[in-house]
């Protein structure tokens, strides 16, 4: 997912576009930094560098540096692409402008529109982890496939499934991957979830599936997606006896949100939680430093 762009040119700004600001960082400071080593790459080479879950791509043209910042944890290779496409768009219009003294004065804000499309064009990969049987599957449908409403019956994925969600999250669109949580699939899910940037844990809320969930689906991800940012939903509150997402936040170590995924009036607040994970507006767990906590025993 990208985040932001910046382009800089003997230390003035002439156009950025945080779509999704970064409260860990100063930006200032890092921007300063990957434009140091920007300035110094040959034209049309493009560079990166990590600093905890973020990634900074860069690429220097006609003395101008062009700064994007990305999720870590994203695929590099599409970001690679993207930064070669819109530099390119803004070499189209403005080449010329940089190449005199125009440039100071120039306008580059009309660039925002074209910025905004090759960022809509690399889908925002989502995972849907959790065992078999929590509502995964169903969680898919109820977000995609508005008008048939959610599933009853339960019927085991194989290996994993994968739809294009668009909503209203512009300019993000989301690719979701649903695993098939029974044991036997449990060991694909690496190659499945590879540059993941966000992770939907799906529990129904009860112990034993905690107990699973931390003991069989943490180590995958916490291998595969440590930058990856993570809620859990604690599904299924319509049963007796669920946890409520408060205990579910503290068994797993993750902000949980209760859910009735085959319910279809959940569809809006499903949708708005995952907008709300895109854009960081909500409270979420970085995958690799997700604390187990043991589960207390009554
Ligand atoms: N009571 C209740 N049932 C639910 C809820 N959400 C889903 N279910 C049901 O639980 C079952 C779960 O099915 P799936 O969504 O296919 O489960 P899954 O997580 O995809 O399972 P795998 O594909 O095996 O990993 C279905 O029968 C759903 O209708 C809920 O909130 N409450
Ligand atoms: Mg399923």
């Amino acid at each position: 997912m990208i985040r932001e762009i910046h382009i800089f040119k003997e230390g003035q700004t002439l156009y950025q576009d945080v779509i999704v600001g970064n409260k860990d960082l100063e930006t200032a400071s890092v921007m300063m930094l990957v434009a140091t080593s920007a300035k110094k790459l040959q034209e049309w080479k493009i560079d990166s560098m990590e600093i905890e879950r973020f990634r900074y791509v860069y690429m220097n043209s006609h003395d101008t540096q062009f700064i994007v910042t990305m999720d870590r944890q994203s695929s590099i290779q599409k970001v690679n692409e993207a930064m070669m496409s819109l530099v390119s768009k803004f070499m189209t219009v403005f080449e010329s402008t940089l190449e005199n003294n125009e440039w100071k004065s120039t306008d580059y804000s009309p660039f925002g529109t074209g910025f905004r499309k090759i960022v809509g064009k690399i889908p925002v990969k989502l995972c849907l982890a959790g065992h078999g049987g929590t509502g995964k599957t169903t969680l898919l449908e109820l977000a995609t496939l508005p008008s048939r409403g959610p599933p009853q019956e339960y019927v085991p994925t194989f290996f994993g499934d994968k739809a294009l969600l668009k909503a209203d999250f512009d300019p993000y669109i989301f690719s979701i991957f649903d695993l098939g949580g029974q044991d036997r699939f449990v060991q694909e899910w690496g190659k499945i979830i590879r540059s993941g940037s966000l992770v939907v844990i799906v529990t129904d809320s009860t112990k034993d599936n905690m107990a699973w969930t931390k003991r069989v689906a943490y180590p995958v991800l916490k291998t595969e997606l440590p930058y990856a940012r993570a809620i859990a939903i604690a599904n299924k509150q319509d049963l007796k006896g669920a946890l409520s997402p408060e205990e579910v936040s503290q068994h797993l170590g993750v902000p949980a949100y209760g859910m009735q995924a085959n319910q279809r009036d959940f569809r809006e607040r499903w949708l708005k939680l995952l907008k709300d994970l895109a854009f960081e507006e909500i409270d979420f767990a970085i995958v690799g430093e997700i604390v187990d906590q043991e589960i207390q025993s009554d």
